[in-house]
């Protein structure tokens, strides 16, 4: 198992599926030595309990009391937050056709039973090696390396998409836009590690404040940060604007350079769309941008709108 962890900093998770408790038991002793195994017995259950448990691999038997694997792992296709996790059927169909039609919807393998246990726990290992890789592509291209944000890149494409569902389901989405008060002076004082070491201080303060699922946090540049929170008002985000203003000051971080308080502080921009209208990115950009140069002007370590 020496590939699968390298690349883990915690245990691969694998979701068996089959309505037959036994093999669920043998799998389980099986695969319990290097992996989090999870189990379902029901084909209609299994897209939920995958969308809850996050699996690394689905084990998928065809053969189960309600809807069939093929339909099990098309469903898992089919859906957003589960169509990246690798599918392996594992069944005692062994027609060629019963393995192509496995193939062809979306499974990565088929282990036929009887099976050779170091064979499959090899073609497992496989698996589980290429989607921890996808995942750590993944989050090189889209998460900040200093601080584990979302980067720009990332913000761009969320903004975009958020500012087109929240037209469709006509709900308000606002923007939060956050520059870090006297930052150059910090560095200047307190040098560029300790300003590295504060970034990823405000970043932690801003993730921990927006707890909603769907806030979106992501560092924008340098020391500007920037928060999507579809469905909330402008009200409600000036009021987490608040929140959230207020613990990176409670972060304590002396800033002996700053005018605005005696701690690290943060200036923030709030702008809401109008959801009956179209509002581009820029425009609501430009709108949250321009509130932030309206707390910046107005002396710092507040929230304008
Ligand atoms: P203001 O209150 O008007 O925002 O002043 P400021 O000094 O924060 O603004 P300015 O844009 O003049 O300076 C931003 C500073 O942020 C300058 C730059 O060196 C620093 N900075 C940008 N990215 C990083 C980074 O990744 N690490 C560190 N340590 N500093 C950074
Ligand atoms: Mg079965
Ligand atoms: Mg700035
Ligand atoms: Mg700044």
């Amino acid at each position: 198992m020496s590939v699968v962890t390298a690349f883990a900093d915690r245990r691969p998770k694998i979701l068996v599926v089959d309505d037959q408790p036994v093999n669920v038991m043998i799998l389980h002793e099986m695969l319990r030595p290097y992996y989090d195994v999870y189990m379902a017995t029901k084909g209609n259950e299994v897209t939920t309990v995958a969308i809850k448990t996050q699996p690394d691999l689905i084990l998928l038997d065809i053969v189960l009391n309600d809807i069939n694997g093929y339909e099990v792992c098309s469903r898992l296709k089919a859906d957003k937050s589960t169509k990246d996790i690798p599918v392996i059927f594992i069944s005692a169909k062994a027609e060629d056709e019963d393995e192509a039609t496995g193939l062809k919807v979306g499974a990565v393998d088929y282990i036929r039973k009887p099976f050779n246990t170091a064979i499959a726990l090899s073609r497992i290992e496989t698996h589980i090696t290429l989607k921890l890789q996808a995942d750590r592509l993944r989050d090189l291209a889209n998460l900040d390396g200093l601080t584990g944000v979302h980067n720009r890149r990332a913000f761009d494409e969320m903004l975009s998409r958020y500012l087109d569902q929240s037209r469709r389901e006509k709900q308000q989405l606002s923007l939060l836009m956050l520059d870090v008060d006297f930052f150059k002076r910090f560095n200047d004082h307190y040098g560029h590690l300790e300003g590295d070491e504060c970034l990823k201080r405000v970043s932690k303060a801003l993730e921990a404040s927006s707890r909603r699922p769907f806030d979106f946090v992501a560092r924008y540049g340098g020391e500007e940060f920037a928060c999507v929170l579809p469905n909330t008002s402008s009200s409600g985000a000036r009021q987490l604007a608040e929140v959230i203003r207020s613990s990176v000051e409670q972060l304590n971080i002396p800033h002996a350079q700053s005018s605005a308080s005696k701690w690290v502080s943060v200036s923030v921009g709030v702008a809401s769309n109008d959801p009956s209208h179209e509002t581009t990115p820029e425009s609501l950009l430009k709108k949250a941008d321009e509130a932030l140069y309206r707390a910046k002007n107005n002396g710092r370590n507040q929230v304008s709108s």
